[in-house]
């Protein structure tokens, strides 16, 4: 089977210091603590510094990504995420608001959830409505991986030849078509 085929990719991303450590050093612990949640961390992506989305909504991000095997139940996976959030200090206030710790679950293998036309219509949401409308339920593959940087470039160091299962597209692929000027933004640390 293809190496992604049976995996996932976790998004991580933080902007906030937490107890005197910055957000570099809390995307490693919350990787530690994957580990000793029981999921198999097969590949970890580098770090990046990052322009916020959206600008000036506050400081910088560092994002990374991480290959991992674990329950083939993904909401099972989204739980344990979220444990390990909230034991760095989320809190869930403000769509897009500044955080210590994002963990979003990027794909799953080849699943599509809830199904493909919900799929489609949450990734063509209007940007406007982007804002204002927060899924919920789980959506896969994340909605707005195609449209971000600061997602693909991570993801691209860990799962390069991993194809959207509704847009036929390779990660590579999907990072190649973005404008170069945001790519470049995306900066190794
Ligand atoms: N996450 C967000 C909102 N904005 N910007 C960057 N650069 N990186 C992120 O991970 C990020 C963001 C919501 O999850
Ligand atoms: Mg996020
Ligand atoms: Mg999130």
């Amino acid at each position: 089977m293809n190496k992604t085929g049976s995996h996932s990719v976790i998004a991580l991303g933080g902007n906030l210091p937490l107890d005197g450590r910055t957000p570099q050093q809390t995307l490693i612990s919350a990787i530690g603590e994957m580990a000793d949640s029981g999921l198999a961390v097969k590949a970890v992506s580098r770090f990046y510094a990052t322009p916020c989305f959206p600008p000036g909504a506050g400081p910088d991000y560092v994002n990374a990504a991480a290959l991992v095997s674990g329950p083939s139940d993904p909401a099972a996976l989204l739980r344990i995420l979220h444990g390990i959030e909230a034991r760095f200090g989320r809190e869930r206030r403000q769509r897009w608001g500044m955080r210590t710790l994002d963990l979003d679950l990027v794909f799953r293998g080849d699943v599509v959830l809830p199904d493909r036309e919900t799929q489609t219509a949450w990734r063509d949401l209007p940007a406007e409505e982007q804002v204002r409308r927060t899924p919920d339920r789980l959506i896969l593959p994340h909605p707005r991986l195609q449209d971000r940087a600061f997602v693909l470039v991570p993801v691209r160091d860990v799962a390069p030849d991993w194809r959207h299962p509704l847009l036929g597209r390779t990660v590579a692929e999907l990072c190649a078509a973005l404008p170069e000027r945001e790519i470049a933004g995306v900066v190794p640390l």
